[in-house]
């Protein structure tokens, strides 16, 4: 059986999508309304070039929700626990929204342009809905928009050479979440050292669609020397790194958690005095311990992940879900992660994960696994 998902006008381009196509992607998925690459047919090769080389991936799916007006920064803040009073412009910061329940709706990377300027980068839900209504309700004067940008990744530990060829001495100086407003070949972008991988790179935040082919013509000359080639988010690596996918490991609603459950609690700042949304549920949960904790797990064989959630059971009970799992060739084993309830220890050996094809057996491994 071949499924396809037909490409029409309610799922959006992005601006490299004629560049991908070229390159031959082979697949896409859908993210932020937005088509994504998901792999160009060669899955070994894209996961050496991503941990050995550098690899160049089509992420404007990755949106702005852009921020500004004088009440920016407030609005900002008040969306996330996270305590923003000494981010600086120029740097980037990685902030979770909850809702006012304190449920994960979303881990953005907040990027602060200037005073009155803020992206947040979002991962897969509308964002701009939720800062709009907020930002009206509240009278505040800030402008919600999606503005014209569209990130492109290259990552891998060969990416450092790849933005010094483009940007020079400014790229290599850049910390970890840091970025610069420039342009190359007189086009403008962001230049972020940041991307959802532990393999190290960069994002160009395109700031006018219609070069999009022209950008990606002009990031894979410079990577020639350093044999640069397509990729794509790659589930594997996010998996050995334990980094977080909104969609896959939480979604509001469906497979919803706190950022306390997640890991992400370090971010959560009740310290500070800031008003924020989800604040009193925060609190409480903070008071009371967190209900679930995030796990590894290592699967046996190398079964199909059915793209959903899988429940996990341990001596015959139910105590959480695999939220995503995939065979490591690095490691040369099906790791995956999820949440259990926190009374679990994790010397529990006997788990059995529901599987479409059938159960597997499984025991707890910390994360990260790499
Ligand atoms: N880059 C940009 N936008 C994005 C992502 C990105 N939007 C969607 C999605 N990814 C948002 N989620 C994440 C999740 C993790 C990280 C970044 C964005 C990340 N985490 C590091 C970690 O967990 O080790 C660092 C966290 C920190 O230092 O605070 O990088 O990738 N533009």
């Amino acid at each position: 059986m071949s499924l396809s998902i037909s490409i029409g006008p309610n799922i959006r381009k992005s601006a490299y999508f004629d560049a991908t196509i070229r390159d031959g992607v082979q697949s896409f998925s859908v993210y932020n309304h937005m088509l994504i690459p998901s792999h160009y047919g060669d899955p070994d090769a894209e996961y050496d070039r991503l941990l050995n080389g550098v690899a160049q991936w089509d992420v404007a799916a990755q949106r702005q929700v852009q921020l500004q007006g004088p009440d920016a920064g407030k609005l900002a803040q008040y969306l996330t626990p996270r305590n923003l009073a000494k981010t600086r412009v120029g740097q980037g910061r990685y902030v979770p929204l909850c809702d006012y329940d304190g449920w994960l709706i979303n881990d953005p990377v907040l990027l602060k342009l200037s005073d009155q300027t803020y992206w947040l980068s979002v991962a897969d839900s509308d964002v701009h809905l939720w800062a709009a209504a907020i930002a009206n309700e509240k009278g505040w004067d800030a402008t919600v928009s999606e503005p014209d940008v569209s990130p492109m990744a290259i990552q891998g530990p060969k990416a450092v050479h790849v933005a010094e060829a483009l940007f020079g001495a400014a790229a290599v100086n850049l910390k970890f979440f840091g970025f610069i407003e420039t342009s190359v070949d007189g086009i403008p972008v962001v230049l972020a050292r940041s991307g959802w991988s532990k393999q190290g790179g960069y994002e160009l935040y395109l700031r006018d669609r219609s070069k999009g082919t022209a950008l990606w013509d002009i990031v894979n000359e410079a990577g020639q020397p350093f044999g640069i080639g397509p990729g794509a988010p790659n589930d594997v690596e996010r998996l050995e790194s334990g980094l977080v996918s909104y969609g896959a490991d939480i979604r509001w609603q469906d497979w919803r958690a706190t950022p306390f459950e997640i890991g992400l609690g370090s971010l959560v700042d009740l310290k500070s005095e800031h008003e924020f949304v989800g604040r009193a549920a925060l609190e409480a949960m903070a008071a009371r311990g967190p209900q679930r904790k995030r796990v590894g797990f290592v699967l046996d064989g190398s079964p199909a992940f059915p793209g959903h959630p899988c429940p996990v059971t341990g001596n015959g009970k139910d105590i959480g879900y695999v939220s995503e799992f995939a065979f490591s060739k690095r490691l040369g084993k099906t790791i995956g992660v999820g949440l259990v309830d926190a009374s679990v220890s994790e010397k529990e050996t006997k788990l059995t994960v529901a599987t479409d094809s059938g159960p597997v057996a499984a025991r707890f491994h910390r994360i990260p696994f790499v």
